[in-house]
C-alpha cells in the first residue's frame, strides 16, 4: 500500500517536470516602437504605436508581467493626445518558436482624466527587430467598431498588427 503511493507521487513529479525539461524561453521583452503601415483614423498619416512589456511565463499557462502601449505624440491617433493601455499580464502562452501571446487587464487612459479601468486586453508578438518583429493588441469587451477595429461586432478592439519600427521584441 505505501509503496503504491510513492510510485504515484514519483509518477506525479516525473510529469509535472517533464515539460520544463523540453519548454522554449521563459521570458520574452519588447519595447521600442511599431507601424500599422496603414493610416487607421483616416487623418493622412499612417498610424503605430510606442510600446513596452516583459513577460515571465511561469508553470502552465500563468505568466506575470507588465504591457504598456501608447499612441501619443508623434504617434497620435483619432485626434487625442494620447491612448494608452496599460496593465498587469497574468497568462501566457507560446504558439511557436518567438511567438508569444499574453492576457490581462489594465488601464485604458485617454487623457483629459478619461480612464477606463480593468479592462482586460490580449496581445500577440512575435521576436524580431525592426521590419521583423510584431505585435498585435486586442482590447477585450471595449471600443468594438471605433477606427482601427480589424473585427467590427464580436465586442472587443481589435488593432491590426504591427511591425517593429525600432527597437526590439526578443526571447530569453
Ligand atoms: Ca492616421
Ligand atoms: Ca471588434
Amino acid at each position: 500500500m505505501r509503496k503504491a503511493t510513492w510510485l504515484i507521487a514519483a509518477a506525479v513529479i516525473v510529469i509535472g517536470v517533464g515539460p520544463t525539461l523540453t519548454a522554449g524561453p521563459t521570458m520574452v521583452t519588447g519595447g521600442g516602437t511599431g507601424t500599422f503601415n496603414a493610416d487607421l483614423d483616416g487623418d493622412g498619416e499612417i498610424d503605430g504605436s510606442h510600446f513596452g512589456f516583459g513577460v515571465i511565463k511561469t508553470a502552465g499557462a500563468s505568466a506575470r508581467g507588465h504591457f504598456m502601449c501608447q499612441m501619443a505624440g508623434n504617434a497620435d491617433f483619432l485626434g487625442l493626445k494620447l491612448m494608452q493601455v496599460e496593465g498587469r499580464i497574468s497568462s501566457a502562452s507560446f504558439s511557436g518558436q518567438g511567438s508569444l501571446t499574453f492576457s490581462g487587464s489594465g488601464n485604458v487612459n485617454l487623457a483629459n482624466g478619461v480612464v477606463f479601468k480593468g479592462v482586460a486586453f490580449t496581445v500577440s508578438v512575435t521576436a524580431g527587430g525592426a521590419g521583423v518583429g510584431t505585435l498585435q493588441l486586442t482590447v477585450i469587451g471595449a471600443f468594438d467598431g471605433v477606427p482601427g477595429d480589424t473585427l467590427p461586432g464580436d465586442g472587443n478592439y481589435s488593432l491590426p498588427v504591427e511591425t517593429v519600427t525600432t527597437g526590439l521584441i526578443s526571447t530569453h
